[in-house]
């Protein structure tokens, strides 16, 4: 095509490329997707951003001619852009499942973060980059912090160093980016690192002439705490989608008859969260547990609508499970997913089926790779899957009392309990099961979960500040990263559970929504206080 609008994208349809979409239509440009090696070779700019594991992505690189495609127009420099995977394909191998021959353009292996210091993998999140060369695509970025989430990355050294544009540190130095005349390619996402990723994207996408500023350096920071704004969704009595909010999980109105609380609609929320600097938006769709989620079909245009303008991570939870509907039709969680991710949704959030599978996994000490939580991180990768729990406090007089790891308390309880454990619940705080906190968040780890989303039914809402204790007990158990939730009420609930525990991110609802404290004042308090943020 000679039509500088558009922009041929490479998907061969691992996962969600949505969000890639979005950004690349929100700048103006139309997408032209590859169906033939030809394609590639006829581009003008070619975007490809790889998803999913290393060795099915080149299984289908290889199969079909594209991989050679691929590799001779980046030699003749045809303007290129690859994102996260797209990066890493350009390597000699990857470690993922392998060794795994990559299109070898550069040299180097590309392993597995070291979560051995510390280090909590995957790498999800928010770093500064330290600008290497002139890359020209990352002249807006200067100290900004950009989006990463992956579990593998390539080093630089001696033989690839001129590929080199900018380096970031987690652990170890790792490669962020690479410039080779057009050729560039990014392991950060540019479509989900909010403005400066959009500016990535348009310094890519615009003719060179167009463009004005000028590089400003960066130097390479710490991995930033996030804050997340939580939209809990259901339909009120009249049938449409709203943003509620509880108190210890009950959402509604004790005067006004018991209806459901009504604090704004979904997708403005989202927009208005995005735009106050939110690290991410969360959407839980609280009647997932009873109501089939795909019947849900208005919960699928919300998402639909907000990917269209939020250039941050989006989650969503609610209801992921193997369904039968009242048809007799069966779908797996994995299906139920990836219609929550075809829209646009970059990590599921999965709760009581969480539950159940880790109870058995308990039980038998068997993985028979058929829960949720094995099906899904085995298609899109463990970043994907979210595990939300809802533990509610037992208070014990003496620990021996249970099974499960119980606390000594900071505050006791109402009796002087000076312990209690945290009992997981399902279906929305409804039902207790015979499984702590600590005991699911260890058995979802071996699972296969990304990233654990902890709520506290006892804060919920309180604006009390969050359970420390609980959020200490399980960052300091398992080695993926742990979002604290439920019970900010001030900014300075934030700095409290980032300096006292090892939480990676925190989550708020309430305050959020009824305005009483911006996700801005909350960075702004944040880093006041000496705690990494993104700005
Ligand atoms: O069990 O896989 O269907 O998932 C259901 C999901 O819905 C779970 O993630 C569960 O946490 C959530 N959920 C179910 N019922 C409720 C409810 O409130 N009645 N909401 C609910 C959970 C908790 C937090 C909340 C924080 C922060 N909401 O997400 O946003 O506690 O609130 P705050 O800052 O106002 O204190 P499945």
């Amino acid at each position: 095509s000679n039509d500088d609008s558009v922009v041929t994208l490479l998907d061969y349809g691992a996962g969600n490329v949505r969000s890639v979409r979005n950004a690349i239509r929100h700048l103006g440009f139309q997408i032209k997707d590859v169906q033939t090696p030809k394609d590639i070779l006829n581009a003008r700019r070619l975007i490809f951003p790889g998803v999913g594991a290393f060795a099915p992505a080149m299984d289908v690189l290889n199969d079909n001619g594209m991989g050679e495609a691929l590799c001779s127009y980046i030699q003749n420099d045809r303007p290129f852009l690859g994102i996260c995977l797209g990066l890493q394909l350009l390597f000699e191998s990857s470690d993922e499942n392998g060794p795994v021959g990559g299109l070898g353009m550069i040299p180097g292996v590309v392993g597995r973060f070291d979560s051995s210091h510390g280090f909590r993998v995957p790498h999800i999140g928010w770093n500064a980059l330290q600008i290497t060369k002139d890359s020209e695509i990352l002249d807006d970025i200067g100290n900004r912090h950009v989006y990463f989430v992956h579990s593998y990355r390539a080093m630089p050294s001696n033989e690839n160093k001129e590929w080199i544009s900018s380096t970031c540190n987690y652990g170890d130095e790792f490669i962020a980016s690479v410039r080779r005349g057009n050729v560039h390619a990014v392991q950060f996402h540019p479509e989900k690192s909010g403005d400066v990723g959009l500016s990535v994207l348009r310094r890519f996408l615009l003719p060179k002439s167009s463009l004005t500023g000028k590089r400003t350096e960066g130097k390479a920071s710490k991995l930033a705490k996030r804050v997340i704004a939580c939209l809990d969704v259901r339909a009120n009595d009249e049938g449409d989608l709203v943003v509620t909010k509880g108190d210890q999980y009950d959402v509604r109105e004790h005067a006004e008859q018991s209806k459901v609380r009504n604090l704004g609609k979904p997708v403005e929320l989202a927009g208005q969260y995005y735009n106050d600097g939110a690290d991410e938006v969360s959407f839980l769709n609280i009647t997932g547990f009873r109501d089939f989620p795909l019947g849900d079909v208005p919960m699928l245009q919300v998402l639909r609508r907000a990917s269209e303008n939020v250039f941050v991570p989006l989650t969503v939870g609610g209801g992921i499970r193997d369904f039968t509907d009242l048809n007799g039709r069966y779908y797996s969680s994995l299906e139920v997913a990836s219609e929550y991710f075809r829209p646009g949704a970059d990590k599921i959030s999965v709760g009581s089926d969480a539950v159940h599978a880790a109870e058995e996994y308990l039980k038998t000490k068997v993985k028979t790779g058929k829960s949720s939580i094995e099906q899904i991180s085995r298609v899109y990768g463990n970043q994907a899957v979210v595990v939300s729990i809802d533990p509610r406090r037992v208070y014990l007089n003496d620990p021996s009392d249970v099974e499960f790891k119980s606390i000594k308390l900071t505050t006791p309880g109402p009796n002087g309990e000076e312990y209690a454990w945290y009992q997981c619940t399902i279906n929305g705080g409804r039902e207790g099961r015979p499984i702590g906190a600590y005991e699911l968040a260890k058995a979802v780890e071996e699972l296969g979960a990304g990233e654990i989303l902890l709520n506290c039914i006892d804060c919920d809402g309180q604006g009390k500040g969050f359970d420390i204790d609980l959020v200490k007990m399980i960052s300091d158990a398992v080695s993926i990263p742990v979002i604290a939730s439920s019970g900010a009420g001030v900014s300075e609930h934030f700095s409290d559970v980032f300096s006292k525990t090892n939480a990676s991110a925190a989550l708020a609802a309430g305050i959020f929504h009824r305005k009483e404290v911006p996700v801005q004042s909350v960075k702004e308090h944040l880093l006041k206080e000496g705690i990494e943020v993104r700005i």
